[in-house]
């Protein structure tokens, strides 16, 4: 298939493109290379040294034979250039991971709230009418989040994918009916994945447009099958108190002897995915585009994890004490989380479960790199409200150096 990869740059997006083309598929990124440039302004990189695009293109192809295309285009804002794209190129798949994706960056300054929400709600909307616009139609495949559900708001009750049967108290009696689960974010970013799931109904109803919204879980590991294959193919790794999310971090902190950074009691349960299922997922929702007439939803999810229990299993493995720390985030500190993933396995996914084999493997590459580590950039110091307290840096002597 001839497939576009929005955001093929990112952290997902670059082993998904990676994936897609050793698969066969004729793949072009477009990216407006935003997160590299988001890197700068917190002044901080990759733990991982990633390579430029144009290196990274040029790598793929000594090793596998294949070209992938690269676009340098902003879907937030270049409508035109989005459009001469499509009709050019005239996908048959889009998969859109091309929006700001850290909670902790969206809540950082007023300036960070309203980029977010520019980005991505317009990047969202761009993307539909250009479909529309150009009359093609591809199978959209829509990166969302768990988090759109919220945590806790329905107890043990499992979580479905994308829409809750309700009973409608009419004067005639109950009506059952299906309506998009409710919308419960916890940061501005959230709030963005929450207004794309209005978008993608209205246009899945107006226009037919055919969209898959996966709401995956964080995202853990940094390696797939073909990143491995060359240095300079290398996925990215965050670990700064904005991008980073919580396991890799754990795994970087172990690697350096920093205290892990458990917010609160760590009571709060998220859900996880390997980045190995991340673009089989991807690859399984890109075949199987939805037939009736609004988005399909599934739970990109493979296990549910309490962070104070991740941060065990990794101070255990390590010998790494963990440290309690104020929590930066307006968030329950303690909740359940159960989570229906059905659709993904029927489809035939194998989950990568948590085994210490990947978290070895992770925390070797933290090992490697932890060179690069700023451990000034450690400690998450966005708050969601002014005035909430956030821990000094655990490893000040480090930090002075
Ligand atoms: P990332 O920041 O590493 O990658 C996003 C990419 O999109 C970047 O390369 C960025 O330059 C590009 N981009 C952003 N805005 C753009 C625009 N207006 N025009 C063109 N390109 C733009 O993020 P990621 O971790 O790879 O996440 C990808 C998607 O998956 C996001 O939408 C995120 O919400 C979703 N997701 C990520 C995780 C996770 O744990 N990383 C979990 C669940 C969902
Ligand atoms: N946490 C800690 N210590 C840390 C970092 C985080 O205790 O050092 C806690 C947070 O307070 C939070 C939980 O771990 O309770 C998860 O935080 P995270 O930063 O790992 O994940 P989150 O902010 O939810 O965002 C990440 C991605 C986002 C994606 C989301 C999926 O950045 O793009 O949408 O995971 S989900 O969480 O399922 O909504």
């Amino acid at each position: 298939m001839r497939i576009l990869v929005l955001g093929g740059d990112g952290f997902c997006g670059w082993p998904t493109a990676l994936h897609l083309s050793d698969r066969g598929h004729d793949v072009t990124i477009v990216d407006n290379l935003s997160r590299r440039a988001i890197d700068l302004e917190l002044e901080v990189e990759s733990l991982t040294p990633i390579r430029p695009m144009g290196e990274r293109l040029r790598a793929w192809k000594s090793v596998s034979g294949r070209d992938i295309g690269f676009i340098r285009l902003d879907l937030a804002t270049e409508y035109e250039r989005l459009t001469a794209v499509l009709s050019e190129l005239r996908p048959e798949a889009v998969v859109h991971f091309a929006e700001q994706r850290a909670a902790p960056y969206s809540m950082r300054s007023p300036q960070a709230k309203c980029y977010t929400v520019d980005n991505n709600v317009r990047a969202t909307h761009n993307l539909l009418s250009a479909l529309v616009t150009t009359g093609i139609d591809a199978a959209v495949v829509h990166l969302g989040t768990m988090g759109v559900y919220g945590y806790g708001w329905s107890g043990s009750a499992p979580i479905p994918e994308g829409y809750l049967t309700v009973k409608v108290p009419t004067p005639d009696g109950d009506i059952p009916r299906e309506i998009l689960h409710p919308a419960n974010p916890g940061s501005v970013y959230h709030l963005t994945k929450t207004l794309d799931q209005l978008m993608f109904g209205f246009y899945a109803k107006n226009d037919q447009l055919r969209i898959t919204d996966l709401h995956q879980g964080i995202v853990w590991g940094t390696q797939t099958p073909q990143t491995v294959l060359d240095h300079r193919l290398i996925n990215r790794f965050d670990y700064d108190g904005d991008y980073g999310t919580v396991l890799n971090r754990f795994l970087m902190q172990a690697a350096i002897g920093h205290p892990l950074t458990v917010h609160g009691s760590g009571g709060q349960t998220r859900a996880f995915i390997h980045i190995r299922d991340t673009v089989r997922c991807v690859e399984l929702a890109v075949q199987n585009p939805p037939e009736g007439p609004r988005p399909q939803v599934f739970n990109q999810v493979t296990e549910t994890y309490r962070v104070a229990d991740l941060a065990k299993l990794v101070s255990e493995m390590t010998g790494v004490e963990v440290a309690n720390l104020p929590n930066p985030r307006q968030e329950a500190d303690r909740n359940e989380l159960i989570v229906c993933n059905d659709q993904f396995l029927a489809l035939g996914l194998k989950p990568t479960t948590l085994s210490e084999g990947l978290l070895e493997e992770c925390t070797d590459i933290a090992v490697r790199h932890r060179h690069r580590v700023d451990p000034s950039k450690i400690i998450a110091r966005s708050v969601w409200r002014p005035g909430m307290a956030t821990s000094d840096d655990l490893m000040p002597e480090a930090t002075d150096r």
